[in-house]
């Protein structure tokens, strides 16, 4: 069997995902699935960066460890991929890779230490060490030339061009990558196979970069500047630069250089691997990645194909880095995902930019879904269960019946049908093998006019009223269903769900996600197949309700940001906090310990909790035994002094020496009160 490996970038953990992220990998998925519907023995990656300055610096401003910041994002991406049923059990992506999974730790030491045992096409070593002196964009992970920053009147150090952040200086030891030394080799595999990179114009301007001329690439940071990534092998001071990490995780998930992703057998995938990556990171995917294959021996991918970017209303890239996102959770609750997909792939042609607007989606979802494909749907069968008892009509039209059709303007002939539809096919396939999903799509919606025009112009309501129009409505009805068959089949990549439900509405019930379009055959509905029940499969879309509703969130989005701005909390985050009354019933001092009193405290539970209180100093056990006081009920129990608290007692904490005041009541209160 051929197999077909398709991967997303893996995308940073450092902020929270957004409709770029969504976009390469709704766009992958459809590629995957068409090609599992094509027979190919398919694998799709997508997943999380890990590693790298960008990193530790986010982990650092939300007050969390690394380990907690990735943990966190890739949790994230994984419930937005679960909400668009792009994950493993909405028969999406086979492997949700991370760059801190062990394994990955292991096969790129290998990939370090394969590249650096061969020599340079030149004969020189590959990798060696050198004091580095640059200007580092941390946002970027890039190294920085002067081209590429500008400094500022009265400021000394650059801001990148891109972020306008100033740039971090590196001026540390670290081992470099003789890239120097593969501009030839790059440009002969590049311009011998025009695949390699595409679209076309991707390709010229990276042809021209290497022409440009390429130099030496730092590979490797001092750990003690660049804690958070993986280690030299050999070298316990240095950590990879985060790309090179990055970049293998393509290889190291499908089993190189490791145990634990052996059996998915890297080298059958790798013949046939293509990359997905927006026109961001192209450099790195080409320039880089192919320069590092080549390094350790390794065939280059099949394609690296550079998307376009989603821009926003005013033509700016939408991104982390001007905040201009179009969030995913909005996009889930507002739309259907099936619609969603077919907008994405329809609207940006794949390469080129293209601006988002909820407008257009909308606009989009009815005219081509609700209008299109939904109303085709819909009237056919529902006219089966009208005229037909809901049993899918013989459409063959005797020689005598001819003249009937004619006069309706029905061709008697439906191999012209069948000629079209076949054709439609080949495009498609044409099409969507050479991923241009927008022209494959616009093609079957020419036959979605057609089988519609057929059906206004021929008004089988009132062909029904004509007994010599039995054959002529049948044809029609047979045409129209045969021919939703034949789109189901085409659009599952695209709209997995819908497709398989106006499939059942169909009447069929064969798993649809393995049905190849090329093998689809006229006539393979059979006459009798009795429908299954029909339901509208588009809804409708309100666009001044959805609009208002967008406007509603945004607001709501502003106002939170505002809140954070003063340091206030929302009174959702006020009820995270229990606040319970509770009465002392016991307390003692704990041994060795200057401050920590441990209490017993009834918060109307069963049974009371043990607390411990670091007010030793001012107060003593008997002050607290009898005292109503006020405790944190929710919080995490921790230990102190090797005993367990469950709980914290709330007080003042007055001047400098922080002394506690216990908070109390004035009047009598039950324990287990909340206070609100
Ligand atoms: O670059 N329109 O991660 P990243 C379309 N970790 N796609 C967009 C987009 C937009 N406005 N914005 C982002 C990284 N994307 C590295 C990759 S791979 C070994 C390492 C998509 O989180 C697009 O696919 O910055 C782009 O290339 C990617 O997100 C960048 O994701």
């Amino acid at each position: 069997m051929n197999t077909f490996y398709i991967t997303t970038p893996i995308y940073y953990a450092n902020s929270l995902p957004h409709l770029g992220h969504l976009y390469t990998t709704t766009v992958s998925d459809v590629v995957h699935r068409y090609k599992k519907q094509r027979g190919f023995e398919t694998f799709f990656l997508t997943g999380t960066d890990e590693h790298g300055i960008n990193i530790q610096r986010a982990a650092e401003d939300n007050k969390r460890t690394p380990q907690e910041q990735v943990d966190f994002v890739a949790g994230e991406l994984k419930k937005m991929f679960a909400d668009f049923r792009l994950d493993e059990a909405g028969g999406g992506y086979d492997i949700f890779m991370r760059t801190t999974n062990e394994f990955h730790y292991e096969g790129v030491q290998v990939f370090w230490k394969q590249m650096a045992e061969n020599s340079t096409p030149k004969g020189n070593s590959t990798i060696y060490k050198d004091f580095y002196k640059a200007w580092f964009c941390a946002p970027c992970a890039e190294f920085k030339t002067e081209t590429e920053y500008e400094i500022r009147e009265g400021e000394e150090i650059p801001r990148c061009l891109v972020h306008e952040k100033p740039l971090d200086r590196v001026e540390e030891e670290s081992y470099f990558f003789r890239l120097s030394d593969y501009s030839e080799i790059l440009l002969e595999k590049i311009e011998q196979n025009e695949n390699l990179i595409r679209p076309e114009s991707r390709r010229n301007e990276i042809i021209s970069f290497i022409k440009g001329g390429l130099q030496d690439l730092s590979i490797s940071r001092e750990k003690k500047n660049v804690s958070w990534g993986i280690p030299v092998p050999g070298d316990k001071d240095h950590v990879m630069y985060v790309w090179v990490d990055a970049l293998s995780n393509y290889l190291t998930a499908i089993g190189f250089g490791n145990k634990t992703q052996e059996n998915i057998g890297w080298e059958k995938f790798w013949q046939n691997a293509h990359h997905f990556v927006g026109k961001d990171i192209l450099r790195f995917h080409t320039v880089y990645w192919f320069s590092f294959l080549i390094a350790a021996g390794i065939e280059l991918p099949k394609t690296v194909f550079a998307h376009g970017m989603w821009l926003d209303g005013d033509g700016r890239k939408m991104g982390k880095t001007l905040g201009n996102i179009i969030k995913p959770q909005v996009l889930h609750e507002l739309f259907q995902t099936d619609g969603l997909r077919y907008f994405l792939l329809r609207e940006m042609s794949f390469g080129r930019d293209g601006k988002f607007s909820y407008e257009n989606l909308i606009e989009r979802a009815n005219a081509d879904l609700a209008k299109g494909l939904g109303n085709l749907s819909s009237r056919t069968l529902s006219m089966i269960t009208k005229y037909r008892d809901g049993l899918v009509p013989d459409g063959t039209i005797h020689e005598e019946n001819f003249i009937y059709a004619k006069r309706a303007g029905v061709s008697p002939d439906e191999q012209e049908l069948v000629s079209v539809l076949e054709s439609t096919r080949e495009e498609f396939i044409r099409e969507f093998d050479d991923f241009n999903f927008g022209s494959g799509l616009e093609a079957v919606w020419k036959v979605i006019a057609r089988i519609d025009k057929t059906i206004t112009e021929s008004a089988p309501w009132n062909l029904i009223k004509d007994e010599d129009q039995e054959e002529t409505l049948n044809a029609v009805l047979y045409r129209a269903t045969e021919t939703l068959r034949w789109l189901c089949v085409l659009l599952h990549p695209v709209m997995p769900e819908s497709t398989k439900n106006i499939y059942a509405q169909i009447g069929l019930d064969d798993d649809i996600s393995k049905l190849d379009p090329a093998q689809l055959k006229w006539g393979d509905l059979k006459p009798g197949t009795k429908i299954g029940e029909t339901a509208p499969v588009f809804p409708r879309l309100d666009q001044n309700k959805i609009m208002k509703a967008i406007e509603e969130k945004q607001e709501e989005e502003n106002e939170a940001a505002k809140a954070a701005e003063n340091n206030y909390i929302s009174i959702d985050d006020f009820f995270k906090v229990e606040l319970k009354v509770g009465e002392v019933l016991e307390c003692e001092s704990v041994p060795k310990s200057e401050k920590l009193l441990e209490c017993k405290v009834d918060l109307g539970e069963e049974d009371p909790r043990q607390i411990l209180a670091g007010m030793a100093q001012h107060y003593s056990p008997e002050d607290m035994v009898g005292k109503k006081i006020v405790v944190v009920s929710n919080l995490k129990p921790r230990k102190m002094m090797g005993m367990e608290s469950q709980g914290m007692i709330c007080a003042a904490s007055v001047g400098e020496d922080d002394k506690p005041v216990l908070a109390t009541f004035l009047e009598d209160v039950p324990n287990g009160a909340r206070l609100k």
